[in-house]
């Protein structure tokens, strides 16, 4: 976590290297991001319908109501995958599209359009991976509370439960929530993700009860799916690096890296929320909704860890010219509940169209810090890629050249992290699709497949092609 090192870009002179034999190479989305069709079928609104309708919270008051069209052109889509030899797909369940209302029985009609994918995916050769909730909330539990009420994470179980009953017997690899800091702490604590309220203490209950429905999204799956099924969670692990070696500095990083990491490995891979989490934040919270019982439930085994890494995270110990979010995000609130004092800075290095710094070195820390952390542990790299401001020329090629440039840099680090003992197991490129970046709406694009929005044509960006010979051989070419 904490190390001063500075980017190190793979130079224009590395050779090939070669991926170890069954290393899986896979893209991902997630359902409200490219499926659009919002009220199809029996899907109600989730917490970002609300959100993207509500004036001034989306960037051009884009909404996901069509998306990419993905459920309409979803065979179309699973044939440009198969194109591309991609080995897997990691895409999301949208809750309400299988249980509107977050309670009772689910609709068949949401279950037949993943059951049906799952069918098209594992007929082209391509691994399924169901994530379970990649932040839509169904808006009726919200409305009862959302995340920062338990109950919440007892529906989110009975949720897992009929996808699970429904798709267990096709797909062999799930991932209960992504990102849960996100909807944590950008959802409940600096209000730009959905469902936008800014308050410090729903933020840590939210925290602690997507710990909860994680655990017992786990029980339910594996009560359901064969013995060899994998049940992993996907994080973004913030690589936290201090700005200079100072205690200060060094405190900063260990307070963030408890809010951002520590906050969710701690009862899911150690049993228990850190000690100096509790204590920074005992000004805000007593951690009494954490009953009895419920760091064991948390405490699953697992058989992957998904790792989602962007950028660095390098943050000061004393007000300064940081800015308060590291994570691009925007808004004038800060999603870290005591952290008052921290600033957040620039990395060094080129930048993507989201700000963020290209910084490869932080994706090779990290995964030697979470080997070593966790020594039994596979990873997998459940998300990595870039947004530029890509377009098509006027023959209709997109020549991403800087996301090919991105792509190199990141799998060398994952190719030196594995051949420095991690044991990494595949990585899954964000994203297959342009598609609704959140609170950026349409304006970032980070597909490997470019989207003509208003036609919802797809045309292979020159990284697709790319990124497809990588896969189909496992040796990242030598630049
Ligand atoms: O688009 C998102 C994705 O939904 C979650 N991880 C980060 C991506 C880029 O911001």
């Amino acid at each position: 976590m904490v190390s001063a090192a500075q980017p190190q870009p793979a130079s224009a002179t590395d050779a090939s290297r070669t991926f170890p034999a069954g290393f899986l190479w896979g893209s991902a989305t997630a359902a409200y991001q490219i499926e659009g069709a919002a009220a199809k079928n029996g899907r109600t609104p989730s917490i970002w319908d609300t959100y993207a309708r509500t004036p001034g919270r989306v960037r051009n008051g884009d909404t996901g109501d069509i998306a990419t069209d993905h459920y309409h052109r979803r065979r179309e889509d699973v044939a440009l995958m198969a194109d591309l030899g991609i080995g897997a797909y990691r895409f999301s369940l949208a809750w309400p599209r299988i249980q509107p209302t977050g309670r009772g029985p689910a609709v068949q009609m949401g279950l037949d359009f993943y059951r049906r994918l799952v069918d098209e995916l594992l007929d082209a050769g391509i691994q399924p991976v169901a994530t379970l909730y990649h932040w839509d909330l169904p808006q009726e539990l919200e409305d009862a509370g959302g995340w920062p009420e338990r109950a919440t994470a007892e529906r989110f179980a009975a949720y897992a439960a009929l996808a699970a009953d429904a798709l267990g017997d096709r797909v062999k690899t799930w991932t209960t929530l992504n990102e849960p800091w996100c909807s944590a702490f950008l959802g409940y604590g600096s209000g730009v993700h959905a469902p936008g309220r800014t308050d410090p203490v729903a933020a840590l209950r939210a925290a602690h009860h997507l710990n909860l429905a994680h655990g017992l999204a786990v029980q339910a799956l594996r009560d359901r799916i064969p013995a060899d099924a994998k049940c992993s969670v996907a994080l973004n692990v913030h690589h936290v690096r201090p700005l200079t070696g100072s205690e200060a500095d060094g405190d900063a990083a260990r307070r963030i890296d408890a809010l951002a990491n520590r906050v969710f490995t701690g009862p899911m891979l150690h049993g228990g929320y850190p000690q100096d989490l509790v204590e920074d934040t005992a000004a805000l919270t007593d951690w009494s909704y954490v009953r009895d019982g419920d760091l064991a439930l948390i405490h699953q085994p697992l058989d992957f860890l998904g790792v989602n890494y962007y950028t660095p995270t390098l943050v000061s110990g004393a007000d300064g010219d940081g800015s308060p979010t590291s994570y691009g995000h925007g808004g004038d609130r800060t999603p870290w509940p005591a952290a008052d004092g921290v600033a957040f800075h620039q990395s060094p290095g080129d930048t993507t169209a989201m700000g963020w710094a290209v910084d490869p070195t932080g994706l090779y820390d990290l995964l030697r810090r979470l080997s070593s952390e966790f020594p039994r542990l596979p990873l997998v790299i459940t998300e990595n890629g870039a947004a530029f401001d890509d377009y098509a020329d006027p023959a209709g090629h997109v020549n991403d050249a800087a996301r090919i440039a991105y792509l190199r840099g990141h799998l060398a680090a994952v190719h030196r992290a594995i051949e420095d003992g991690a044991d990494v197991r595949g990585y899954f490129l964000w994203s297959l699709l342009d598609n609704f970046e959140w609170a950026h709406g349409y304006s970032k694009r980070f597909g490997l497949v470019y989207v003509d929005y208003p036609t919802g044509t797809r045309t292979p960006k020159a990284s697709a092609r790319w990124y497809a010979e990588v896969a189909r051989t496992g040796v990242l070419p030598g630049a």
